[in-house]
């Protein structure tokens, strides 16, 4: 079953926000670290194919972000937004298999970790690695949705590294001049890889680039998933309302390495349990729900549990799933060539394309 992306306005909503959407907060950042950490030990029982890529410590980010759009405004995450994707309806099993490479993973073990998408449905891209490339690619998404008069929203995350990007200048660029209705999320997590922030960039707020674009920027404690939603559901409604982009620098704290191969030996010594003792996003939220809001600790690790069980569900299904079929990996590359009209410049000689653009043999697609 595919879960509900996120509704409704929540601190937009004059009557403030509900107690259900507080809790679901809560659901969508705990079910994205057990998933998580779900894949650790399949990783390490070397059941995960490829590389490992954690959000431990911005699951706020990911969460309080995505929660601000409605089913069909568009998200393009990044390896650091597991938590974006299950907000916008991408499921536990859909991940596992993916991780896994599974035969009816999203993209029949072609592609790992969350390298799928559904632009159908759910309306979460598919990302690539190519750093800020998703930039220009959701201008024009969401230019798409200015020209039809759609009142669509598109939004669009990139890394503190990937701002130094010519791909994100330019898509931001043509973004705000054609005034896109398009969110730009950079995740200031400290880190580009093994490189500090400050050592890759000498703009002391990366949401000052802002300015250089004529749009707004804002920055904003991205640890917080309370502020993280109001400041990023403010840009959505502005660009909904046809006042163009905004640039949110969010501030985090990356607290594993950038994949777990990775050491991070460059780290300074008692950075990493620094953030985790004062400034973890999950436990700050625990303070606030138990505290201002007054739920009670047992209807949160009633949350905890479901949030197992569903992983528990989603890792059998997983690991009983099949092997990829080999015949897969030759289609949906381009296009399904069966549905494929032939190409003009083909069109006078006819008998060319049976022979070499839909040999009988091009695989197992079914659809
Ligand atoms: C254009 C480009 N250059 C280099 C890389 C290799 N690379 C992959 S991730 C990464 C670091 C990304 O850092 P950041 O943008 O801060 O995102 P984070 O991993 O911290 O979320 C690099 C350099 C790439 N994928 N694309
Ligand atoms: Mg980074």
């Amino acid at each position: 079953m595919v879960a509900p992306s996120a509704p409704a306005p929540l601190l937009g909503d004059p009557a403030g926000p509900g107690r259900e959407q507080l809790l679901e907060l809560y659901y969508w950042m705990r079910l994205t670290r057990s998933l998580e950490e779900r894949l650790v030990n399949l990783y390490r029982q070397t059941k995960v194919v490829g590389g490992l890529f954690r959000s431990l410590g911005q699951e706020a980010c990911a969460v309080g972000s995505a929660y601000a759009l409605r089913r069909e405004d568009v998200l393009s995450p990044l390896i650091r937004n597991l938590g974006s994707m299950l907000v916008k309806g991408a499921t536990p099993v859909e991940v596992l298999r993916q991780y896994m490479a599974r035969g009816d993973s999203p993209t029949r073990g072609r592609e790992l970790n969350i390298h799928f998408g559904d632009v159908v449905d759910r309306n979460f891209i598919g990302q690539i690695s190519h750093l800020g490339d998703m930039v220009p690619v959701m201008a024009g998404v969401t230019l798409s949705f200015r020209i039809r008069r759609e009142p669509r929203v598109g939004l669009v995350y990139v890394g503190d590294g990937a701002t130094s990007t010519g791909a994100f200048h330019e898509g931001i660029n043509f973004a705000a001049v054609q005034r896109c209705p398009l969110v730009v999320i950079v995740e200031n997590n400290r880190y580009a890889y093994s490189t500090p922030t400050e050592k890759q960039c000498a703009a002391e707020r990366l949401a000052d680039k802002a300015a250089g674009y004529g749009i707004p920027g804002a920055r904003a404690d991205g640890n917080d998933v309370l502020e993280t939603y109001r400041v990023t559901w403010e840009a959505v409604e502005r660009a909904r309302a046809g006042g163009g982009p905004t640039l949110i620098e969010l501030m985090t704290y990356r607290r594993k390495g950038h994949a777990e191969h990775d050491n991070q030996s460059y780290v300074p010594a008692g950075e990493i349990e620094r953030w985790a003792r004062e400034n973890d996003p999950v436990d700050r939220y625990i303070g606030v729900l138990t505290g201002q809001a007054g739920v009670a600790a047992e209807e949160l690790e009633a949350i905890d549990a479901r949030a197992r069980e569903e992983i528990d569900h989603a890792t059998d299904l997983a690991e009983a799933s099949p092997p990829p079929q080999p015949l897969d990996g030759l289609v949906g590359v381009y296009a399904d060539p069966p549905a494929m009209p032939v190409l003009w410049y083909r069109a006078g000689i006819r008998s060319a394309v049976p022979a070499h653009e839909r040999p009988a043999s091009w695989g197992t697609h079914d659809g």
